[in-house]
């Protein structure tokens, strides 16, 4: 199958090129996802789906990432099924390409984002349950395998600075324990593997690190993040 024959060093690699390969770039907000994504879109044989978030900020007009900053209990669930359309969209999307690279996924939606708001009491019982519900549908009914994950890994510390650099108007209520929480979600699952079930070898990069070193791990990473040789 398509993952067996990235992984087989065997094979030369333009004919292992030619066999569909998905990777999923996580990690904290801030983490330096698009500079990541921004560097291998150069690639001839990669198409990037970088994540939709300017239409989260414009729903018919109704800016969703704004109402669930300011007011999560009443706006998490509006927000949330959103993204997860939106991200079902990206891995259903047809590939045209022998790598397709997605910003996050509709896993990290679930296991990182939407469990953070419900376990610190910022998305109802019912919003999770409703949402959980049609997640464990969407798995069961589409195709949205992932070959590998691409882990930038940050500390909230450095993710909150990046943040505050970027100022995007939305983010300005996100405080430092948001982003610890989410760091915590993302290790337990990605590192310790213990919380959710993992859809695919994960590759880490520690993301702490400034542009130029960032990139120089980027290129020496290059054939196992677009062959899937982990
Ligand atoms: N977001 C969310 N729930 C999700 C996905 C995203 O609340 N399921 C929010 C977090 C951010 C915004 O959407 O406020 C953008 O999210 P990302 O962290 O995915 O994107 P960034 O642009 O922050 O990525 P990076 O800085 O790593 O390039």
């Amino acid at each position: 199958n398509a993952v067996e024959c990235y992984n087989d060093v065997s094979i030369p690699w333009p004919r292992r090129a030619k066999k569909k390969f998905t990777v999923a770039v996580e990690g904290n907000i801030g983490c330096g996802k698009s500079t990541f994504l921004n560097y291998f879109m150069k690639s001839s044989n990669t198409e990037v789906l970088m994540e939709p978030v300017n239409s989260w900020k414009s729903v018919q007009g109704h800016n969703t990432l704004e109402l669930m900053y300011k007011d999560s209990q009443r706006w998490s669930l509006t927000f949330q099924s959103y993204v997860q359309l939106t991200m079902l969209q990206n891995h259903v999307k047809k590939q045209r390409k022998a790598v397709k690279m997605m910003e996050r996924s509709i896993y990290s939606a679930k296991y990182c984002f939407v469990e953070n708001l419900y376990k610190n009491g910022m998305m109802p019982g019912v919003d999770y349950a409703v949402l959980s519900e049609w997640f464990a549908w969407m798995q069961k009914s589409c195709n949205i395998g992932v070959d590998l994950i691409v882990y930038l890994r940050a500390t909230p510390e450095t993710c909150m600075d990046r943040i505050r650099q970027r100022n995007r108007k939305e983010e300005s209520l996100v405080p430092l324990e948001y982003l610890e929480s989410l760091h915590e979600l993302h290790e337990d699952w990605l590192i310790h593997q213990t919380k959710f079930p993992v859809p695919a070898p994960v590759l880490v990069l520690e993301a702490d690190k400034g542009l130029s070193d960032l990139q120089l791990d980027f290129e020496t990473r290059r054939e196992e993040i677009l062959c899937g040789n982990v």
